[in-house]
C-alpha cells in the first residue's frame, strides 16, 4: 500500500469512528444493529468491498438492509463475485475492520491484510455496486459506504438505488458473467421465463382464472410490494393483489411480513376474515423470504401456514417430474441421470423431511444460514435448498445447465412439441426464473404460482402434501450465547457438557419428540426448537428445555 493510499484512508476514516463500548460482529448475514451505531461499520464495509473486488478482480455487491428486523435497525452485507455471500474466509477480517478503534489501527490492519496478495495495481480497479432497502436510515448509510469505497484509490461505486436484497445479488452475478445486469434486465428475465413456463402448462391441468384464484401478497411494508407490482405489469395471466406496500402508513416488518407470519402463525395486519380460504403470501422486508398461508374460518386470526419446507416440497415434486420424463427418453444413450439433492436445516419440520425421503430424494442438513445451505446445494446437478422460514432457491450446476441448453436445441429439431422437449424446456425456464445467486421471494413466488397452475392445485391441495408435526420455538436470554456450541448441523450440543443429555431425557418423554438448541446468529439469545405429536407436547418440551438452557447458562442481568 503506497503513501497516497495510506493518507487517503487516514483522513477519510477519521470521519467514521466506531461507536464506543460496542463490539459488532459479522453474523449469519452480515452486520446488523440499531442504525445509529452503524455508520462506521458500513463505511468500513465499503473499504472491505473494494478490497474484495481488487482481490477477485470482479464486481462486488454491498447491500444495506436489516431484512426482517425492526425499522430502527439496519445492516450491511457483502455479495461475492458469484452473487453469493461473502467468502467465510474474509469474515474475521470484516470483524477486525469493524472494531478497529482508531484510523491508525484501521490502516495498520488493512496494510497487514493487503500484504497477503491484494493487487493494488491490478488489471482493473475495484468496482462495487450498492443497493439498499426502504429503511429511512438507508440513505445516510449508503453515503458512508460510498465514502469507504472512495477511500480506496481508483475504486468505482455504482449506486443501484432501492432494491430487494436478491436483486442486488442477481446483478452482481450477472455483471460478473458478462450478462445484462440492470433492474429492467432482472424483471425481463423473470417475466420471460415465467411466461415460458405458463405456455408449457398442459392445457388439461390448468386451473387458470376463477374468482377464487387471486393471490393476495403481504409486502411487509418493505421493498418487495412495489417491485412485485412492476413485475406484474409485464405478466399476463396472474391476478395478484398487493397489500402492505409501506405507503399507507404501515411500518416495515411491524405485525407484517414473512418472519412474523411464520413465527406467530397469525394473519399479518391488513388481512382478516374476508380473506378466509384465499391463497395468500408474505414477503419479508427485503424480499428474500417467502411463505404462503391461508386464513382459517376460526375468528382468532389463525392461519394455515405453508412454509419454506412446503415450498421446497412443491419445487422438488415439479423438478422430479420433469427429470423422470427426461430419464424415460427412448434413446437411453443420450439421457443423463441428473443428481438432484435437497438441503434443509434442523428447523425443517420432521414431516417434510419424511415426505421428501419418501419421494426417494437425497436430503442433506446444514447449520442455519443461507451461506451453508447454498454451499451444499451447489454440489448437485440440481440442488434445492430452503429454510422453514422461507429463504431458499434452486441451483443448477454449470455443467447441467450446459447439458440442458444442448438438449433443448437437439430436441427442438428432433422431437418438437414432445413431452420430452417440454420437460427440458421447463427445467431451462426454471433455471432462468429462479434466482441462482440467493433466495428470492419474487422469483420464488412466480415459480410457486406457475407450478400450482401446472398441477391444477389450490393452496389447500398443496398444503395437504403432508401434515406438519406441531412445533414450538422459544428464545432464552443468556449471559453469553457463545457458551452454546453445537455439532451435526446444530442438532447436538457439545458444550456446556451435560446439556445434550438433559435435552435427550426431556425429548424421550414425548411421542415423536425432537428438540434442539442453538445460539442465534443475529440476536443475543439461545433459540429452542421442539416438535412432538401434539401442540401441548411440543410446548411442554420447548418450555422444559428452555428452563434447562437457563439452568446451564444462567440468566443475563
Ligand atoms: C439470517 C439468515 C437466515 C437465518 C437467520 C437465522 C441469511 C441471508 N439470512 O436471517 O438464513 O435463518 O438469520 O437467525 O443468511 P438466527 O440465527 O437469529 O436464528
Ligand atoms: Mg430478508
Amino acid at each position: 500500500m503506497n503513501e497516497e493510499q495510506k493518507s487517503l484512508l487516514i483522513s477519510s476514516s477519521s470521519h467514521f469512528l466506531p461507536p464506543q463500548g460496542v463490539r459488532l460482529s459479522y453474523g449469519t448475514a452480515g452486520f446488523r444493529a440499531d442504525a445509529s451505531l452503524l455508520s462506521s461499520t458500513v463505511y468500513r464495509m465499503g473499504i472491505l468491498a473494494a478490497l474484495r473486488s481488487l482481490k477477485t478482480q470482479a464486481v462486488i455487491g454491498l447491500m444495506i438492509t436489516a431484512s426482517h428486523n425492526k425499522i430502527s435497525d439496519n445492516g450491511v452485507k457483502i455479495a461475492d463475485p458469484n452473487g453469493g455471500m461473502l467468502s467465510q474466509h474474509w469474515e474475521p477480517f470484516a470483524d477486525a475492520l469493524a472494531n478497529a478503534p482508531s484510523p491508525q489501527d484501521l490502516v495498520q490492519l488493512i496494510n497487514d491484510f493487503v500484504k497477503e496478495g491484494i493487487p493494488f495495481n491490478g488489471v482493473r480497479p475495484a468496482e462495487v455496486i450498492l443497493g439498499r432497502d426502504t429503511r429511512p436510515s438507508g440513505d445516510a448509510l449508503l453515503k458512508a459506504a460510498k465514502e469507504g469505497i472512495a477511500s480506496i484509490v481508483g475504486a468505482i461505486a455504482t449506486d443501484m438505488g432501492i432494491l430487494t436484497t436478491p436483486q442486488l445479488h442477481w446483478m452482481v452475478r450477472a455483471r460478473n458473467m458478462g450478462m445484462k445486469a440492470s433492474e429492467e434486465d432482472y424483471f425481463e428475465q423473470l417475466s420471460s421465463s415465467f411466461r415460458c413456463l405458463m405456455d408449457l402448462i398442459p392445457s388439461e391441468k390448468s386451473n387458470r382464472s376463477g374468482p377464487n384464484d387471486k393471490l393476495v401478497v403481504d409486502g411487509a411494508n418493505g421493498v418487495g410490494g412495489g417491485n412485485l407490482e412492476v413485475l406484474l405489469k409485464q405478466l399476463n395471466g396472474l391476478s395478484i393483489e398487493i397489500r402492505n406496500y409501506g405507503e399507507d402508513g404501515g411500518v416495515l416488518n411491524e405485525g407484517v411480513g414473512a418472519d412474523f407470519v411464520q413465527k406467530e402463525k397469525v394473519v399479518p395486519n391488513g388481512f382478516d376474515s374476508k380473506d378466509v380460504g384465499i391463497r395468500c403470501a408474505s414477503l419479508d422486508g427485503d424480499a428474500d423470504r417467502l411463505v404462503y398461508f391461508s386464513v382459517t374460518a376460526e375468528s382468532n386470526g389463525k392461519i394455515e401456514l405453508v412454509d419454506g419446507d412446503k415450498i421446497l416440497s412443491l419445487f422438488a415434486l415439479f423438478i422430479r417430474e420433469q427429470l423422470i420424463i427426461l430419464s424415460e427418453e427412448e434413446d437411453a444413450k443420450n439421457s443423463r441421470q441428473a443428481h438432484l439433492g435437497v438441503v434443509q436445516t434442523a428447523y425443517a419440520n420432521g414431516a417434510s423431511t419424511n415426505y421428501l425421503k419418501q419421494l426417494g430424494l437425497e436430503v442433506n442438513f446444514t447449520p442455519t444460514g443461507v451461506k451453508y445451505l447454498h454451499e451444499k446445494a451447489a454440489e448437485f446437478d440440481i440442488g434445492i435448498y430452503f429454510e422453514a422460514n422461507g429463504h431458499g432457491t434452486i441451483l443448477f450446476s454449470e455443467d447441467f445447465s450446459g447439458w440442458l441448453v444442448a438438449k433443448t436445441k437437439e430436441l427442438s429439431s428432433k422431437s418438437k412439441g414432445s413431452e420430452l422437449e417440454k420437460a427440458a424446456l421447463r427445467l431451462l425456464a426454471v433455471n432462468k426464473l429462479i434466482n441462482q445467486a440467493v433466495g428470492d421471494a419474487l422469483s420464488g413466488l412466480l415459480l410457486v404460482e406457475v407450478i400450482l397452475q401446472h398441477m391444477g392445485w389450490s393452496i389447500h391441495r398443496w398444503n395437504e402434501l403432508y401434515h406438519d408435526l406441531p412445533s414450538r420455538q422459544l428464545k432464552v436470554k443468556v449471559a453469553d450465547r457463545t457458551a452454546v456450541v453445537t455439532a451435526n448441523a446444530e442438532t447436538v450440543v457439545v458444550s456446556p457438557l451435560g446439556l445434550q443429555e438433559a435435552i435427550n431425557a426431556e425429548t424421550a418423554k414425548h411421542s415423536q419428540g425432537r428438540c434442539f438448541v442453538r445460539p442465534s446468529g443475529t440476536e443475543d439469545v439461545v433459540r429452542v426448537y421442539a416438535e412432538a405429536s401434539t401442540q401441548e407436547a411440543a410446548d411442554s418440551l420447548a418450555n422444559s428445555v428452555a428452563k434447562l438452557v437457563d439452568q446451564f447458562l444462567g440468566c443475563s442481568s
